[in-house]
């Protein structure tokens, strides 16, 4: 890749065109493009059988599926989950009419930390979102144990953590339901897409319902409900990115370690560790920036990296509770989120993924070495 090209993190990948094709070519000749067509429908059966869960319901985004899971699970009045999430989490619960309470983060993992949780609940309180952060595990054990004793649901915003498991268990039959997303900028990805797991069939068939108007049959509406389907032409393309799923976590994986090697001994840069013993997707490749120990802050590393054409990013910066509407409505939730702060001000997420080859992440690592090089 020449220096004059522009490196974004989150460039997707693409799967085997020639499939993709023909899978759209059937789609136009059976003129079925949306509303539980059958691209939709072997998609879930395929995300049920990766994940190991009974139910998969696709819909058109992670934040919809967060909005009919959250909505199917009779999530009320507050709900506790962590500030260091993409803003999508929180405004999922707030667009109806739930106060998202911000819980701080374990500083080692990135996830909300169990130990927070207690003191955050009030009698409003009627359940917990945790985020499996860059695909790293939630601590579900200690997190289910809460809910269990104080009577509280439990979903996930598994966005990050397709193909990824927890004590050897795949992501996704966690909680009451786990959200996934299929972004443009996931692994694997839809275009646009989401994904709701659960092992419940009640619930299943009540988000079924839900993410179509509530119809239960021909002019039969059963529950409240949205436009939250799945396009045919968006499972096309996730069926037929699901083909090179493994491809693409070798060639993440790849790149991780070419990071790895090419950060080894930059003092106050550390890459995050993934778990050897776990299955990871390895999308996103993050360091931490300690300034005390480089010298440099975050900031400078990053904007140093934009001058030279690479667009990291300061995921989840500066955290939920700093942006619109929560900053107005909870002034103080800073307060209980040290760790949140701390980590969100340290952290850039660097290019991966099947447009960035190993010469690519050379340069990377180089620019950040001359980042903390040159003059200030
Ligand atoms: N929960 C969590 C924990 C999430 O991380 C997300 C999404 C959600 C919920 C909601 O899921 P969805 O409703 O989206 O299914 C990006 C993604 O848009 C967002 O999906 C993702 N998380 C988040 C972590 O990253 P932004 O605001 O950074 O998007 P943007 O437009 O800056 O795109 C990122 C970069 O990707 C661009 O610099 C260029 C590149 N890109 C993007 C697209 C769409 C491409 O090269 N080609 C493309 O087609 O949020």
């Amino acid at each position: 890749m020449s220096t004059d090209e522009v490196l974004h993190v989150g460039r997707p990948n693409i799967g085997d065109r020639d499939a993709l094709l023909a899978r759209i070519n059937d789609m136009l000749d059976r003129r079925w493009l949306s509303n539980n067509g059958p691209l939709v429908q072997e998609f879930e059966a395929k995300i049920a059988a990766i994940l190991d869960v009974k139910y998969a319901i696709a819909m058109c985004n992670a934040t919809v599926a967060l909005e009919i899971a959250s909505r199917a699970i009779e999530l009320q009045g507050e709900v506790i989950l962590p500030s260091y999430t993409f803003v999508a989490t929180a405004h999922a619960l707030q667009w109806q009419g739930i106060t998202p309470v911000f819980c701080d983060v374990d500083p080692q993992t990135h996830n909300i930390d169990p130990a927070c949780i207690e003191r955050l609940i009030t009698p409003k309180t009627t359940g917990i979102v945790g985020v499996h952060v860059w695909g790293r595990p939630c601590d579900t054990a200690a997190i289910e144990q809460i809910a269990r004793q104080r009577g509280l649901k439990v979903m996930y915003d598994s966005s990050h953590a397709f193909g990824c498991s927890s004590g050897g268990k795949m992501i996704g039959g966690f909680g009451e339901c786990e959200v996934f997303s299929f972004h443009a900028t996931k692994f694997v990805n839809c275009f646009e897409g989401g994904v709701v797991t659960t092992n419940d069939s009640q619930l299943a068939e009540k988000m079924r319902l839900m993410r179509n108007f509530g119809f239960e049959a021909f002019d039969r509406v059963v529950y409240l409900g949205v436009n939250g389907k799945m396009s045919e032409i968006s499972a096309a393309m996730g069926l037929t990115n699901l083909e090179s799923m493994q491809q693409f976590v070798d060639i993440n994986r790849r790149n991780y370690l070419q990071y790895r090697k090419g950060l080894t001994g930059l003092r106050g840069i550390s890459l995050i560790h993934y778990d050897d013993a776990e299955r990871n997707n390895f999308q996103y490749v993050v360091i931490e920036v300690d300034p005390s120990l480089c010298g440099r802050t975050r900031d400078q590393i990053v904007a140093h990296l934009h001058s030279r054409n690479i667009i990291a990013r300061k995921y989840f910066w500066p955290g939920c509770h700093k942006m619109e509407p929560y900053r107005s409505l909870q002034p103080n939730a800073d307060l209980l989120l040290p760790e949140t702060i701390r980590v969100a001000e340290r952290v850039i997420v660097l290019p991966t993924g099947q447009a960035v080859d190993l010469v690519t992440v050379s340069r990377v690592c180089s620019e950040i070495r001359d980042s903390l090089e040159s003059p200030l």
